[in-house]
């Protein structure tokens, strides 16, 4: 059996099934792509800035010879918008955690099942992790920009390993948006479009950042973190499979949503619930400060008698909502 086999079949013991290889190796192409984007002003905070550090893998593990790209999927129902809702990928157990603990055992199977030697990452690290999916064969890329795996859609999370065995790459998979453009329609911000897309606008940025701009304040519509709204359009998510982690299956407490427990939250509520989540990567304010941002901006649920915070930052923004709601 070829270690190639050994590691997928280790993969489907633990449950998944959507994996790929490629070569590691500086993605050359990449660095006129990366170059652009700077030149355009439409790189993220949230990304990396040295443009040598995204394509260069091997800066990780100089004798890597092969990245495995894995596709981690989240979805356990459906149901996107509610009155008020957190986005689909920051319902469960903070996927950092649950992703880096499979990633690690397969490491460790790398190591002392076949002598090899391997590293993972997740999302906080330099690397494009869509790119590596897309080059690995795990799914090609939606004009949403999300990596569509033909199994579980565009909901998955995404996780890599460097190793030093010389694995065969897969194959570029096949499939395309066309003609299809209910993304882009749909997008509330126009952030993705044909000829470019400006993350600085997305709303599930929005939702993330500091500093809000007044014209972004409606546009929350009961989102209190992360958007779907690409991804709830796209027709390849309608038939797919459910996740069948359930180490990411959401919270309890996410599937109803108590928004007084928001608007109020103290560091108790946020620390034994919200943290627990991808969503406390930003602090307990940035909820605090989403909550009162749908509250204020929804004549329907507008009831902000107990209001209370302890932090001058939350507290600026509930003034700028109530002279915007004056506007
Ligand atoms: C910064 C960041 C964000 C920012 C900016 C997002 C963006 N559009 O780039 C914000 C906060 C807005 C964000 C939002 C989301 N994010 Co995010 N994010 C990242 C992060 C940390 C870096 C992404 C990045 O570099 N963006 C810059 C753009 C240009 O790169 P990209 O679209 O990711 O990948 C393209 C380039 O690499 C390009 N490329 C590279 N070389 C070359 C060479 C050539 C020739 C060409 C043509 C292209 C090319 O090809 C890729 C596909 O187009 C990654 C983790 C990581 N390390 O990669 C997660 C990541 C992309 N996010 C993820 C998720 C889940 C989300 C959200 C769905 C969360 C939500 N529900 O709110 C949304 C989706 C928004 C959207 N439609 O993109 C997942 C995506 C999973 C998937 N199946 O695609 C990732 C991979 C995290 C993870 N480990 O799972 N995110």
């Amino acid at each position: 059996m070829s270690k190639k086999s050994e590691i997928i079949d280790f993969c489907n013991e633990l449950g998944l099934s959507e994996v790929g290889f490629c070569k590691c190796q500086i993605f050359d192409e990449s660095q006129t792509f990366f170059k652009k984007r700077k030149e355009l002003n439409l790189e993220n905070e949230f990304e990396e800035e040295n443009i040598y550090k995204r394509i260069n893998p091997k800066l990780y593990m100089e004798e890597g010879k092969t990245i495995m790209s894995i596709a981690f999927p989240y979805l356990f129902n459906k149901k996107v918008k509610e009155e008020l809702y957190f986005s689909l990928y920051t319902r469960g157990r903070d996927y950092h955690k649950v992703v880096s603990e499979y990633l690690s055992k397969v490491c460790n199977f790398i190591e002392e099942g076949l002598g090899g030697k391997a590293i993972y990452f997740v999302d906080s690290n330099a690397l494009p992790e869509r790119y590596i999916a897309l080059k690995s064969g795990v799914g090609f890329v939606g004009k949403n920009n999300m990596i569509i795996n033909k199994r579980y859609g565009s909901y998955t999370f995404l996780g890599e390993i460097i190793m030093d065995l010389d694995i065969k790459p897969d194959e570029l998979v096949t499939g395309k948006c066309g003609k299809c453009e209910k993304c882009l329609n749909a997008c509330p911000t126009k952030s993705i479009s044909e000829k470019k897309c400006d993350p600085n606008v997305c709303l599930s940025y929005i939702t993330q950042k500091k500093h809000i701009d007044e014209e972004y304040f409606h546009k929350f519509k009961g989102r209190l973190f992360g958007c779907d709204t690409c991804q709830d359009v796209c027709p390849f998510n309608r038939i797919i499979d459910y996740s069948n982690l359930e180490e990411l299956r959401p919270f309890e407490f996410m599937d109803k949503i108590n928004i007084n427990e928001l608007a109020n939250i103290d560091n108790l509520i946020f620390k034994a619930k919200y943290a627990l989540t991808s969503s406390g990567w930003r602090g307990k304010n940035i909820i605090q400060r989403n909550a009162i941002i749908n509250l204020l901006t929804n004549k329907e649920i507008i009831s902000m008698d107990n209001f209370r915070t302890n932090s001058t930052y939350v507290e600026e923004y509930y003034h700028r909502l109530l002279k915007y709601n004056k506007l």
